[in-house]
Order: structure tokens, then sequence, then C-alpha cells
């Protein structure tokens, strides 16, 4: 499958010629993702399950020989910002969307890095406000940019975590590393089992007669910030009451027999991340043997532990889930991603059943909701890197 439309760069390159009246030399991507399974378990040092999507943030560029950053927002009305090297960086006053560029920038510059400046022009299709990281594609999509532009002595995963660095400490919003971790080191047709205490990385090749199938609930993800810095709080002080340094640190086994311990929220937001990381492992497994009964089973208890015991779902996105797991029975599963109050539902099921899968959400979802789905079949890709002719 052709991932980026030969459409997608002329706009862009459209665009770039506009502005600064030549073309660009080079062209840049990063991917979206989504999430299998394993949900608010990175910033636990647990383990997560996601594949990089086919929709993501590209970026037309040309060195420049001074240290001026030129940047234009295809997707903002062709905003620009432009901000020197040679001066502290800091947040744009307005355009949030430049602030994730010079967070990575001003990142990559605390890592003693030398760079120069550029001449840019960034555009996307990772829907936004849905869960599937348009953040971190745009962090990583940068990150890399620079990498390759100017040889920077850096791996992927020192691309993710500058990426990461940039979200926590410039922009603000205190994520893990999962999202940046799989825009950058994403591979086709696999997922990618993250241990996100090491950083290793296993890929798995996605079942070929299974599809991966994202469903938007539109439902505008709300409280999202306050309610995510909530739950880390909630898992932090469970591991502090408990002695350990993370969540990661104990079996689900030893978390039950510790239950008197914690008060009664705090155990189930605990309950919730110590078995989903545990489910992690079981459905990479399952994955390799594409054994969609027990990757069925698994979804759904990840998704029955993110509604009662990490309250992190709303209802028109239970009603998604609770249809499809009914229609797909054991032949494949379904659960919400991402970090909740709204966004996206996955689901993996085989070929023949996505067209079912879509009349029945079209007929239902709507007249029991009032909200308007949106429906893609996607494929795992290719993690950030170089857009080649
Ligand atoms: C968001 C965060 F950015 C990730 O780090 C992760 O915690 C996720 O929510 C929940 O699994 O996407």
């Amino acid at each position: 499958m052709k991932i980026i439309s030969q459409q997608a760069i002329d706009d862009l390159n459209a665009i770039y010629q506009h502005i600064f009246e030549t073309a660009p030399e080079r062209h840049f991507q990063a991917p979206g993702r989504v999430n299998l399974i394993g949900e608010h378990t990175d910033y636990n040092d647990g383990f997560v399950l996601p594949c990089a999507i086919n929709y993501q943030t590209l970026v037309a560029v040309t060195p420049r020989e001074d240290n001026l950053v030129r940047v234009v927002a295809a997707d903002y009305d062709n905003e620009r910002d432009e901000f020197s090297l040679s001066s502290a960086i800091e947040p744009h006053p307005t355009q949030l969307w430049s602030n994730y560029i010079r967070g990575v920038i001003k990142h990559l510059q605390l890592r003693g890095l030398q760079l120069k400046g550029v001449d840019m022009v960034v555009t996307g299709n990772v829907p936004q406000g849905a869960g599937l990281s348009s953040s971190a594609s745009l962090e990583v999509a940068i990150g890399e940019t620079f990498r390759q532009l100017f040889d920077l002595p850096l791996t992927s995963a020192d691309v993710a975590l500058n990426g990461q660095e940039a979200e926590n400490q410039f922009v603000g919003c205190n994520c893990g590393i999962m999202d940046q971790m799989v825009s950058a080191c994403g591979a086709q047709n696999n997922a990618l089992l993250l241990d996100c205490r090491s950083l290793e990385t296993q890929l798995i090749s996605m079942p070929k007669e299974l599809d991966v199938v994202i469903i938007n609930s539109n439902v505008k993800r709300g409280l999202v910030d306050s309610e995510y810095n909530t739950r880390r709080e909630q898992c932090e002080e469970a591991a502090r009451i408990l002695g350990i340094k993370a969540l990661r640190d104990i079996s689900l086994t030893d978390l039950q027999a510790q239950k008197d311990k914690l008060p009664e929220v705090v155990y189930r937001r605990a309950h919730h991340v110590v078995s989903d990381s545990e489910r992690t492992l079981q459905a990479a497994d399952a994955l390799r043997a594409g054994d969609a009964k027990t990757l069925s089973a698994l979804m759904a208890e990840s998704h029955a532990s993110m509604r009662d015991d990490f309250e992190i779902t709303v209802k028109p996105i239970d009603f998604i889930v609770a249809t499809l797991a009914e229609y797909l029975g054991e032949h494949g599963g379904v659960r919400m991603t991402g970090g909740g109050f709204g966004g996206c539902i996955v689901a993996l099921m085989p070929r023949e059943m996505v067209a079912g899968a879509q009349q029945l959400i079209a007929e239902r979802y709507h007249a029991e909701t009032g909200y308007q789905e949106t429906f893609y079949v996607c494929c795992a890709s290719d993690g950030a890197g170089e857009v080649r002719f």
C-alpha cells in the first residue's frame, strides 16, 4: 500500500514554492499511532503494544547556512513562525502548534548538538485531538528532520525521548514515552512491543488476515490534561505506599494480596495498570500466534478495566465497543485506545467482517448517541524517516 500520496507531496511543494520561492530539498515524515493494548502503562514503566499508522506529519525542508528557523504550518492557514537558534528559544505566545517545533529544537540544543537554520513547511493528516498522537508525530517529524539534515549522533529512541522532553517540559503535557517511541521506531506490517523501562523493542508481525480498524467516536476529548495528571499521581501514590519504584515492579497476585494497604480508588487505578501491562505481554504472544480468540478476550478485559478501574472511557465509546464485541465474537478484538475521555476505538478483525462492522456502527451509533463516527481501515506502517520517491 502506498502510504504517502503524490498529491500530498505536490500540495506541500506548492505551498513551499509559493512561500519560499524555490523547491524544498528534502521531505521527512513521522506517523501517528494506534495502541492495540497497554493503556496508561507507559509512565508506570510497563509494557505497551502500539503500531504506527498510515497517517503522518509531513515536512518539506531546505537547510540554511545561518541560524534562522522559518516554519510554516500548512494546516493552520499557512501561519508562520520565525526564530533564531542563537537566542534562547521561548514558547510562542499565541501559536500553540509552533511550541512543539520550538520545544523539539530547544531540547536538541540542550543536548549540546550543533544545529543550523532551516526553511520548512509542515502539514499532516493525523486526526487532531482524537488520541492518535498527532502531537508526538509532529515532535518526532521535526526531530528526525534535524537528525538527518545535520547528521546528529542520535538513535531513533533519542529522537523519541527528545520529543517527550519537549512535550513534558516545553509544551507542559506530562505524557509517557509510548507515542514518540512508536512514531520513531514503528515498522510496516508490525506492532511494536515496547518495554517502557528499558526502551527495548520487539517487532511483532501483524497477522495477515486481521485488519486494524480505528473508529473515531468524535467525542471531543475533555479534561484530558487534568484527568491524565490525576491518574499519574494516583499511580505514583500506589507505588509509594507499596514501597516500589513504579507499578511495573509488582505482579497482579502481589498487588491483590496487598489490597488493604491502598485507598479504594488508588487500588483500582493500580489494578488497571498492573493487569493491563500483564495483558499486553499475553496479547503480544497471541498476536505472534495469530490467535484471534485470545486477542478478543484480552482486549475485552482491557476495555472493562479502563472503564471500571481506571475510569477513562465515556458512554458513546462504551457503546461502540459493546456493539462491535457482540458482532465480532471470538473472531476479533475491540477496545478504546489512547489516553481516554473521548477519542478512538481500535479493533482487530478479519478482513471479511470490516464492511459489516462499518455498516453496523453507521446504523446504530448516531441513533443511540447523537455523535457521528469516522471509520478508518489502517495498516501498520513505518516509523519516521525520509520520504523517497
Ligand atoms: C497518551 C500519552 F501521551 C501516552 O504516553 C500514554 O500514556 C497514553 O496516553 C495512554 O496509554 O497518549
